[in-house]
C-alpha cells in the first residue's frame, strides 16, 4: 500500500502550476504507480479562465471547496460547481473552466494515467500517454 500526504507531495516535485498561472496541480497518482489512472489536487485560480479539451483522457472532477464554471463548447451549457459536485468529461468534452471568486479547490482522476510532465498543447489537451 502507498499513502501519500497532500503538503508534502507538494514540496517533493509533484506541485505542477499552469504555464498561463490560472491553476496548479499536485500529481499524488500517477502512471508510475501502475494502477490504470492517475490522481491529483487542483486549485483553479480566481477569476482564471482554462480551455481544455482531453482529446485522449477521460476526467472527473470533484469539487471539494469554492465555486467554479464548466461551459460545454458544443453545445454552449454553463454548469455552476460547487462543493460535492462532481463532472465527467466522459465524451472528450471541450470546455471552458472558470474559477470564480474564491476559486476552486478539486479532486481529478484521470484515465490513463497523467505521467505527471503533461502541459496543456494549443487545443486543450495532452499528449496521450504513448507520445
Ligand atoms: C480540472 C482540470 O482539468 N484542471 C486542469 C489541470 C488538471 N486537473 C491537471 O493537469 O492536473
Amino acid at each position: 500500500m502507498i499513502v501519500r500526504n497532500l503538503e508534502e507531495c507538494r514540496k517533493s516535485g509533484r506541485l505542477v502550476t499552469a504555464e498561463n498561472g490560472n491553476w496548479d496541480s499536485t500529481r499524488m497518482v500517477l502512471a508510475d504507480d501502475n494502477v490504470g489512472f492517475s490522481f491529483n489536487i487542483t486549485r483553479i485560480f480566481p477569476g482564471t479562465e482554462t480551455h481544455i479539451q482531453y482529446k485522449h483522457h477521460f476526467e472527473a472532477v470533484f469539487c471539494i471547496e469554492g465555486e467554479g464554471e464548466v461551459e460545454t463548447l458544443a453545445d454552449g451549457k454553463v454548469y455552476t460547481i460547487r462543493p460535492g459536485d462532481m463532472y465527467l468529461l466522459n465524451e472528450h468534452d471541450e470546455h471552458l473552466l472558470r474559477g470564480k471568486e474564491k476559486g476552486m479547490t478539486v479532486a481529478c482522476v484521470f484515465n490513463p494515467a497523467l505521467t505527471g510532465k503533461e502541459v496543456h498543447r494549443e487545443d486543450g489537451s495532452y499528449a496521450p500517454a504513448d507520445e
